[in-house]
């Protein structure tokens, strides 16, 4: 059988994905590409229309949204801790946090990245900056779900906590760490030493530097 080929740049929220296929044991083929590959791998449309990252290939499926991704690759071979299951306690729960992640906390910051970091030309700086602040509001939410408990759902560490930890890793790499409430980056710290994510950023750190040369 063929493995599945994850389309991804180093970084990116593709990160979720080559996160849950470290955790779950899955081998995947990973093609790591320049960013923005709209512009430095135009190729990639053919493939992917929308040029963005990640997409996943998988025989005949093709899957663009980082965060079901990560439920797929964490779910396809069979029941698996990093998934709750349906009429399981905080099966819900566990659906509305993998969701809110991308949604509702990752969409304002890459809003402040577009207009504050890559297109400062475009004298949409305020505009940015009031979405970095939208954004550390919107973490209330995780904030008030994790008092008292070490992950999200379940007791356990589950793809809900890929999904919610890399907006949070993304707000370091991106100056957007004066928001972020202290008990949240002490999860995020206990997120990111587990090993599965330093091997996948790892490796993602060599797909670059073997773009590099
Ligand atoms: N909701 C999608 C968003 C995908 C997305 O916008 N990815 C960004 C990188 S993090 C991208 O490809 N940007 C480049 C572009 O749009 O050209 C997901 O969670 O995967």
């Amino acid at each position: 059988m063929t493995k599945p080929v994850l389309y991804t740049c180093a970084r990116s929220r593709g990160l979720r994905a080559t996160w849950a296929a470290e955790e779950a044991g899955v081998d995947i083929d990973l093609k790591v590409l320049p960013f923005p590959p709209r512009y430095l791998a135009p190729e990639y449309l053919a493939i992917n229309p929308l040029g963005t990252v990640p997409l996943l290939v998988d025989g005949t499926s093709r899957m663009t949204e980082s965060c079901a991704i990560a439920h797929y690759l964490a779910s396809k071979d069979g029941p698996s801790d990093l998934v709750i299951a349906p009429g399981e306690r905080d099966y819900a729960e566990y659906c509305d946090f993998t969701y809110h992640a991308d949604a509702t906390i990752t969409f304002p910051q890459t809003v402040y990245m577009r207009f504050v970091l890559f297109e400062k030309d475009k004298g949409l700086q305020e505009a940015g900056h009031a979405y970095a602040k939208w954004y550390w509001k919107r973490l209330v939410k995780v904030e008030q779900r994790l008092e008292g408990r070490e992950f999200l759902c379940g007791d356990r560490f589950t793809v809900a906590d890929i999904c919610v930890g890399y907006a949070l890793i993304l707000s370091a790499s991106v100056g957007l760490d004066e928001g972020v409430p202290e008990s949240l980056k002490a999860y995020r710290e206990r997120l990111t030493a587990r090993p599965a994510y330093q091997r996948a950023f790892q490796r993602e750190e060599e797909g670059r530097e073997a773009l590099a040369g």
